[in-house]
């Protein structure tokens, strides 16, 4: 099969099972490697330690997948509904996570892209990754004229915005190659960097990912530092404040995505309640969804924390905080304290 039939039929197919945005580049070294080592060396990565353990990995694809020549980078549109008001004892859980885990989506159809590939080239080495392998998705998605880095480190496509997840298949095939799209089209703004309430956006196009509400309220496996509590404010799981401010993102279409739209009752969600719940209910409530990723201990020390944000107390917050208290877990118990300190100053 000819290069440009084969990427014709990879196209079309991946179109087919619903990714909003393909294109391709070649596997090369990444541009941003340096960048990811500055990164890395002036600590920016925080507690992330699995992004500094595979470090050398990102240099070339190859590590991804041995015998590498082409991405076929993708996007699936997720923007659904619009974020409604916050009621007092409720969290507000960032837009990526309302519905759905979006790997599980995007693991389901880039096993069936692998499939057809192998169907087309049967000795073909064939790999679909998303967000977890060592791949600087954003810069291979540039590169393939998905979109260009925005200065709040986000992919953004001139259609879609930056709502949009990002996956690869790496292919042992060469494929024919699409123009990369322009570096950048952000000019003279600085929207994202005057919203982020952590000031976590040091400069344009950097991330101080340990001042980074989604980083604090997702990754972070240990107690959030108190001078950055109170700007977590209600956000309870991770933040979208760079790409809310973002003019990009505002004429961007709704997905066709069922799948990533809110679960009931959980956008946004009432909080006093989950201090009951043993790690069995969080499993079976939370585990087909992004936000099984902070575990419970993670969930219930950002609940506390915007409790503790919620003034004058909501009803049944202190009952609740003080159930915490007893809890198993020395994190949870101390963001409980502090909230419930908060409520008495
Ligand atoms: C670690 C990680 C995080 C960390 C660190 C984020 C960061 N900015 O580095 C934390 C936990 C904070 C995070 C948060 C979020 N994440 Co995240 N995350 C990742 C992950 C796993 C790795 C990113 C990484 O390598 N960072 C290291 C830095 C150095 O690399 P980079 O961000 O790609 O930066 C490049 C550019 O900034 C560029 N660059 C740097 N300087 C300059 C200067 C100029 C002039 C130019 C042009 C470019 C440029 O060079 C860098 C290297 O090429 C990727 C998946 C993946 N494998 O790529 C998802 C990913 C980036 N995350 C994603 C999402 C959705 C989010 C959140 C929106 C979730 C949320 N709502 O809370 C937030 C957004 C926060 C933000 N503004 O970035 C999506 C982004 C999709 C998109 N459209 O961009 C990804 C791609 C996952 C996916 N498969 O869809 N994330
Ligand atoms: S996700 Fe929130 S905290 Fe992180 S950089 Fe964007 S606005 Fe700042
Ligand atoms: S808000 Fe402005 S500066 Fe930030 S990413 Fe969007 S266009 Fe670029």
């Amino acid at each position: 099969m000819s290069p440009d039939d084969l990427t014709r039929s990879l196209k079309q197919e991946a179109r087919r099972l619903g990714f909003d945005l393909v294109g391709v580049t070649r596997a090369a070294e990444p541009s941003g490697f340096g960048r990811l080592e500055d990164w890395l060396a002036s600590g920016h990565a925080g507690r992330m330690r699995y992004l500094a353990d595979r470090r050398e990995a990102y240099r070339h694809p190859r590590h991804v997948l041995d015998g590498v020549r082409s991405l076929l980078m993708l996007g699936v549109g997720y923007r659904s509904a619009e974020p409604v008001p916050i009621e007092p004892g409720q969290g507000r859980i960032s837009r990526y996570a309302w519905g759905l885990d979006y790997h599980e989506l995007i693991h389901a159809r880039l096993k069936r892209l692998v499939a057809f590939h192998r169907r087309l080239v049967p000795e073909a080495v064939v790999r679909g990754v998303v967000d977890t392998a060592p791949l600087l998705e954003r810069e291979f998605a540039q590169r393939a004229g998905l979109g260009w880095i925005g200065k709040n480190t986000m992919l953004i496509n001139p259609k879609l915005g930056s709502w949009v997840f990002l996956a690869a298949l790496l292919s042992g095939e060469a494929l024919d190659v699409d123009s990369p799209s322009a570096e950048s089209h952000c000019g003279s703004c600085r929207a994202c960097l005057d919203a982020c309430p952590t000031g976590a956006l040091i400069e344009p196009y950097r991330l101080d990912a340990r001042r980074c509400i989604s980083y604090l309220t997702i990754e972070l496996r240990e107690s959030i530092d108190e001078p950055l509590r109170e700007s977590i404010g209600e956000r309870l799981f991770g933040c979208d404040a760079c790409q809310e401010a973002c003019p990009w993102n505002r004429h961007a279409p709704a997905t066709r995505e069922e799948a990533f739209a809110p679960r009931d009752g959980e956008n946004p969600v009432d909080l006093g309640e989950w201090f009951a719940l043993d790690d069995e209910a969080f499993r079976d409530r939370f585990r087909h969804t992004p936000l099984w990723r902070a575990r419970r201990r993670g969930l219930l020390r950002n609940a506390a924390i915007v409790l503790g944000n919620t003034r004058p107390a909501p009803p049944g917050a202190e009952a609740a905080l003080r159930q915490g208290l007893r809890d198993e877990d020395p994190m949870v118990r101390e963001a409980c304290s502090w909230a419930l300190a908060r409520h008495e100053a």
